[in-house]
């Protein structure tokens, strides 16, 4: 249910903060949670107010718990190695009154984290925010490779599992529940065609020849945020952090980063790839991931970015199928919009193939 204007503003006397807050607003344009920016009295954006989406999250104390060590884990990283901007390096969540890290009102789970000041998202970047986005999410990773398993838990299990997501994709095919199966029948042929070529992974890891480890599995390019000069400050929206696949992270910037087009954009001929994008991000992620990074990984990361782009218009296309009940949508077409545009990259990365590999080959 919509909250009016006083009862979000109200949610904060349910967290451990003197703050006055005079205004909420809707900030970001995420496809799960609902997030708010908190102004106080005093006009200054203090907060970032969140309602987590429960259908997606069940466990939301699994959530916050897997947000808490994570934040704590690199807090404690940056204090050791002599960091002095920490606040702006991390997020930092507020405890409620109860001491948990959310409030539940009876209806919805809220959580709020400091916003971080002087920071900002880009939906696009140049080659050198790419380059300095590939060396933080490579850092990011490297910070958390210490966590002992069983740490944190799978919060969505098999959530990058190409597997689990195309049997999902077959079960909305078969049933067709909005009646949308004729429309899509030739991108379904399309994908299923594909469907070997991109489960590697999962057969890799039953061989014992990739591993599992702590990554952000949402590495959209606007979920990094950066300082005024273009410096990252530091990764955020930490909901996905889980054990899995190196690529996904690769994979999910390259999705979006290098994409010349949007995510859902209408015009297909705007969707090419930037491979100085490509570049520029691995350039700088193998900076500072080589060294847990395996060759195998290494050689992978192009395929990481076929993938997640395959896995993306899989899902999309089942949201489709299925009457749109998982991402929020802004038109009733939204996300058979977001499927071709998806299996249009696709076919773009795939035509880059052998150029990415071959990049590949000059900087290991
Ligand atoms: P979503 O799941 O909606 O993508 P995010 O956690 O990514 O949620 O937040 C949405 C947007 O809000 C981000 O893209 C960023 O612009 C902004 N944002 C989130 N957290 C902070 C923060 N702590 N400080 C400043 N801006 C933030
Ligand atoms: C969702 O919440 P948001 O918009 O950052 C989704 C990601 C998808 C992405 C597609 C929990 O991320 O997995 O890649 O949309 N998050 C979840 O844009 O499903
Ligand atoms: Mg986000």
């Amino acid at each position: 249910m919509e909250k009016t204007q006083a009862s979000l503003q109200a949610l904060f006397n349910h967290f451990q903060s003197e703050d006055k807050i005079t205004v909420v607003e809707p900030f970001g344009n995420g496809h799960i949670n609902d997030t708010f920016l908190a102004i106080t009295g005093e006009g200054k954006a203090k907060y970032i107010l969140q309602r987590i989406n429960h259908r997606i999250f069940k466990d939301v104390d699994m959530l916050q718990n897997n947000i808490h060590l994570v934040t704590s884990h690199i807090r404690e990283k940056l204090i050791a190695s002599g960091e002095t901007d920490v606040d702006r390096k991390v997020l930092t969540f507020l405890p409620a009154k109860d001491g948990k890290y959310y409030h539940f009102d009876g209806e919805s789970y809220w959580r709020v984290c400091l916003y971080i000041p002087g920071s900002r998202t880009y939906e696009e970047v140049n080659p050198e925010f790419s380059f300095e986005a590939g060396k933080a999410f490579g850092h990011f990773q490297e910070m958390l490779s210490d966590i002992p398993e069983g740490t944190i838990g799978e919060i969505i299990p098999d959530f990058h599992n190409m597997e689990f997501r195309l049997k999902q994709f077959k079960e909305a095919v078969d049933t067709n529940a909005a009646g949308r199966l004729d429309e899509a029948r030739e991108l379904v042929e399309a994908l299923l065609e594909r469907s070997e070529t991109f489960c590697i992974q999962e057969q890799l890891y039953r061989e014992g020849k990739l591993k599992k480890r702590i990554n952000h599995c949402d590495t959209k390019v606007n979920n990094i945020l950066f300082d005024e000069e273009g410096k990252v400050l530091c990764v955020i929206d930490l909901d996905t952090v889980m054990p899995g696949f190196v690529l996904s992270d690769i994979g999910d910037f390259i999705r979006t980063a290098c994409n010349t087009g949007a995510e859902d954009d209408e015009n297909l001929d705007r969707i090419q790839v930037n491979m100085e994008i490509f570049k520029a991000y691995t350039r700088g992620y193998i900076e500072t991931a080589k060294d847990f990074l395996t060759p195998l990984e290494i050689r992978m990361l192009p395929y990481g970015g076929r993938l997640l782009t395959y896995m993306q218009t899989v899902r999309f296309l089942t949201d489709y199928l299925n009457g749109d009940t998982y991402y929020k949508i802004h038109s009733p077409k939204h996300n058979w919009q977001r499927s071709l545009a998806q299996f249009k990259f696709l076919r773009e990365l795939e035509a880059k193939t052998s150029e990415m590999d071959g990049f590949m080959d000059t900087i290991i």
